[in-house]
């Protein structure tokens, strides 16, 4: 085991016995939602995967330690701090690390910690990607390129258009990453159900996620798995409306010259005050939705 890791005993119990486990990230604590719903939300997030017959790992780095599992004190820290602490890519885990530091962990670190531990599935919520306007700034996640190396499968509710949802299938084709509808043949756009962009592959299924999963790990490749499924049909939001505060969160990020890591939490906590709220509902109901189907799935892998 890597020596900066600690695995709670749950997890790793759950680990040695074969049991399905689904981690889950941080980032969407501290940076993605507002205190006190972003730490009931996690709480709610693993207690869903509970429910589904899994156990939950939620992964962030406490005092420079990579943690998979923690505990419900150690959640309520990094919600409590929320955008204090730092929002950990794969270029911070160093620093972290050496300093003995706190940090978030984003879909990237997440998997990177997850994979460490022997976890092959993620739930989260959005994914990062190629940003709107990267032709000129080069802002890309580097969600993609962990994607690309890291054998995980990350379930997500697809990607929100704060991103440039056209390229960053582009950017996920050219690496190898295969893009799975959960149920619709159609990439979903977080808060809608639909974007106008195909996903690669459609499966109905735990059973057949859990294969395409397993039939990706025989053949030796290195990357992983994307699987987008939609938000319920009651939860969606009203194209309009959504479109129009992801364009006002796009302009005032622009006159405020925000850049780098600060754009995408700037972004959501933009289009979270614009929409009063809502979209903080539908983001909440998204999640529990994909903590579900990747519990189903880490069953279904650790039964074959
Ligand atoms: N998109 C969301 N919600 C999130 C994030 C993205 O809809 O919480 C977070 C995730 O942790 C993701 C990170 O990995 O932001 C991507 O940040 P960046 O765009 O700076 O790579
Ligand atoms: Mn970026």
């Amino acid at each position: 085991m890597n020596k900066y890791l600690d695995i709670s005993p749950e997890v790793q119990q759950a680990l040695n016995e074969g049991r399905p486990v689904v981690a889950l990230e941080s980032t969407i604590i501290s940076h993605g939602m507002p205190y006190p719903k972003n730490v009931e939300t996690a709480l709610m997030v693993e207690q869903c995967v509970r429910d589904n017959g899994a156990v939950p790992a939620t992964i962030a780095v406490i005092g420079g330690r990579l943690k998979a599992g923690l505990s419900h004190e150690e959640i309520e820290h990094l919600g409590k701090a929320g955008r204090a602490v730092t929002k950990a890519s794969r270029r911070d885990l160093p620093a972290l690390v050496a300093r003995g530091i706190d940090g978030a962990t984003t879909v990237t670190t997440t998997m990177i910690i997850a994979h460490m531990a022997g976890i092959k599935i993620f739930a989260t919520g959005g994914i990062g990607g190629v940003h709107r306007g990267a032709e000129t700034t080069m802002d890309i996640s580097a969600d993609l390129e962990e994607l690309a190396q890291t054998p995980v499968m990350v379930v997500c509710a697809g990607a929100k258009s704060i991103l440039d949802l056209g390229l960053t299938l582009e950017y996920l084709e050219t690496k190898g990453v295969p893009v799975i509808g959960y149920g619709t043949e159609e990439l979903p756009a977080f808060y809608t159900r639909k974007s106008g962009f195909a996903v690669d592959y459609r499966v109905d299924s735990p059973k057949e996620l859990a294969d395409m999963f397993r039939a990706q790990r025989g053949l030796d490749y290195k990357g992983g798995m994307l699987v987008t499924n939609p938000i319920p049909e009651e939860y969606s939001m009203d194209k309009e409306v959504i479109d129009a505060a992801i364009e006002q969160a796009l302009k005032e990020c622009k006159e405020q010259g925000i850049h780098g890591k600060d754009t995408t939490p700037f972004l959501l906590a933009k289009v979270v005050e614009l929409t009063g709220g809502d979209s903080l509902e539908s983001n909440i109901k998204l999640v529990l939705n994909n903590a579900k189907i990747a519990a189903l799935t880490a069953k279904e892998l650790a039964e074959n």
